[in-house]
């Protein structure tokens, strides 16, 4: 039996990149072929509108089988399953439909994500080695490699370079519980005259890969899960953006930053103003 590659070695970065894109597009033809004409929600989480569909929970299966026949000795956090441990000192993060409320109504922007990171799964500490976001709708297909580099459909992408705050596109998202959404509807006021526009796209992971891809100039999310954050942060990252959180912590749950580093500096200030990183309404 052949060694394992040492974890960060080029060798392993290639072959996780490769599985976690083989991984992401076969889930996202199960999500597109197994579309019911009307979706039904099979269970809720935080709130009655933070929903569960069976597609969610049959593609997070599926991306699970494939690693336990591929490489068993990893362990897996998915959002559905939870975390399943393992011994190869490598994690695979899954969201299998980012974008949930969209996949529910019909809307074209849910995306399965995929990513392998070393140390605890946990974004204060983790590093991603791998990633692969793929746009269920319209088949686009983001990797990236730990020091290699991020791709649209195998074309190199980078993100815009740094214009004033007054003319950025900022991407965000809102919260499933209403203290959470009335903070951030707080936030986001005060923010928008002082930016270009914003958008509201449903799914981090796709938010942070249209930024990798130019197609916006700064993206801030309160709340984000681990499973929303890990394959895109890394396609962004390689893409030349700066990806943090506020007050020189890490992107995370409180709060992830993401554009071209000068942005970043811009509105981080502004995001501390106004205490972005709690819910004080
Ligand atoms: C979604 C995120 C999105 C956020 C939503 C939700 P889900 O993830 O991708 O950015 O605004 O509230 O958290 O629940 O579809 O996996």
């Amino acid at each position: 039996m052949t060694a394992p590659s040492p974890l960060g070695s080029p060798e392993l970065v290639l072959a996780l990149q490769d599985l976690a894109e083989r991984m992401a597009r076969r889930a996202g033809a199960l999500v597109r072929d197994g579309r019911p004409d009307r979706v039904a929600v099979a269970a809720t989480k935080s709130s009655a509108v933070d929903v569960v569909t069976a597609m969610d929970l049959a593609a997070e299966e599926l991306l699970r089988a494939m690693i336990t026949a591929e490489r068993p000795d990893d362990a897996v956090l998915g959002e559905e399953g939870g975390l399943t441990g393992g011994t190869s000192g490598v994690t695979w993060v899954l969201d299998p439909i980012d974008g949930t409320v969209n996949y529910l109504y019909g809307i074209p922007a849910y995306s399965v994500s995929v990513a392998a990171v070393t140390g605890q799964p946990d974004p204060a500490t983790w590093t991603v080695l791998a990633a692969c976001v793929h746009a269920v709708a319209d088949g686009r297909t983001w990797t990236a490699g730990r020091g290699t580099g991020a791709f649209l459909d195998g074309v190199p992408v980078a993100v815009n370079d740094a214009r004033p705050l007054a003319e950025s596109l900022v991407g965000t998202g809102f919260g499933y519980t209403v203290d959470r959404r009335r903070a951030q509807g707080r936030v986001v006021a005060s923010l928008l005259p002082q930016v270009r526009d914003i958008r509201r796209m449903g799914s981090a992971a796709m938010d942070l890969c249209t930024l990798a891809t130019g197609g916006l100039d700064a993206y801030y999310e309160r709340g984000l899960s681990p499973w929303d954050l890990a394959a895109a942060s890394l396609v962004a990252t390689e893409a030349g953006a700066s990806v943090t959180g506020l007050r020189g912590r890490a992107a995370g749950t409180e709060m992830t930053v993401a554009g071209p580093p000068a942005t970043v500096t811009a509105l981080v200030r502004l995001l501390e103003e106004q205490d972005a990183d709690t819910d004080r309404p």
